[in-house]
């Protein structure tokens, strides 16, 4: 239910139920999870993309699976927490490419993803209140940080749905471009990212994840450890010869 490729150091993640809009069931979570995993081990990937296949990215849990006799914490922890905690636990930078509709824990997941780019016409939809629930998969936790407290309760308790192009005017999505150029825009994205230096990237987000917990002391503190490793990576010194030879730095990831 998820198909994984790996091509130019960019490693593509596909939700793979088309015929139903690409709806989360367990296996597919346990599978996506999965191949999150084998991207962040895999030292040929520098970038992932997580995208849906077909007219969509995703509509959120299979409401089929969903009965009385289920306990609904207990399903977020066993098939949504893993997932959530792969995307926003990856030293490799995430996008989330939004090809479609993303509603529910869909739109939840992309949340954790350090980048989205949407359709402009996609239709975004936070929509758990629709059905009597409460916003879930990291969507509690990520969405106040990304757009503020009162867009976030705005979302969260209208339910409404949003364009493609309505997203950024939320400062939700990184940017929103048309159907015919999504494909092309999404790959020279990651193409860009995945010549950037690849190590230095990891410490950036383990550094900044750290942010909203701590102290200013604190984050003293850790910068002082980042830049210290980051000054020791083959990719900085090299960088910095490059400019003094006035030349282009190529990074390697090293
Ligand atoms: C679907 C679904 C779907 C099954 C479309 N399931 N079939 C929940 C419970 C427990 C624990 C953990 O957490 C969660 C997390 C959640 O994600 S709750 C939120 C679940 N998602 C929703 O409430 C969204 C429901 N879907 C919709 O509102 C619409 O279908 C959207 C806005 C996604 C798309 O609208 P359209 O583009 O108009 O397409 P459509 O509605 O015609 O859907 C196409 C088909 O896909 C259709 O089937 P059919 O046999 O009639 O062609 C839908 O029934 C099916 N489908 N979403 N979540």
């Amino acid at each position: 239910e998820v198909e994984y490729t790996v091509a130019s150091s960019v490693a593509t993640v596909t939700l793979a139920r088309p015929e139903r809009l690409n709806a989360l069931t367990s296996t597919l979570l346990n599978e996506l999870a999965d191949s999150i995993e084998e991207a962040n081990q895999d030292e040929a990937v520098r970038v992932i993309v997580l995208t849906g296949k077909g007219r969509g990215f995703c509509a959120g849990q299979d409401l089929k699976t969903v009965s009385p006799e289920m306990d609904h914490g207990d399903y977020l922890k066993s098939y949504y927490h893993p997932v959530v905690r792969a995307l926003a636990g990856s030293k490799k930078p995430i996008i989330a490419a939004i090809n479609g509709v993303a509603a529910g824990a869909g739109l939840s997941l992309t949340l954790a993803c350090d980048f989205r780019i949407v359709q402009e016409d996609a239709k975004l939809s936070l929509g758990f209140i629709n059905i009597g629930l409460v916003p879930d998969a990291g969507a509690p936790y990520f969405l106040p940080r990304l757009i503020g407290s009162a867009k976030a309760l705005e979302l969260a308790l209208l339910g409404d749905t949003i364009t493609g192009k309505q997203a950024v005017e939320f400062q939700l999505v990184t940017k929103a471009v048309a159907a015919d150029r999504f494909e092309e825009e999404v790959m020279d994205f990651a193409q860009q990212l995945a010549a950037r230096p690849t190590k230095v990237i990891a410490y950036i987000k383990q550094l900044q994840s750290a942010s909203f917990e701590s102290t200013l002391d604190d984050m003293l503190a850790q910068e002082i450890i980042y830049q210290s490793r980051a000054g020791k990576t083959e990719d900085h010194q090299r960088a910095v010869q490059a400019f003094l030879e006035k030349k282009p730095p190529v990074f390697t990831g090293r």
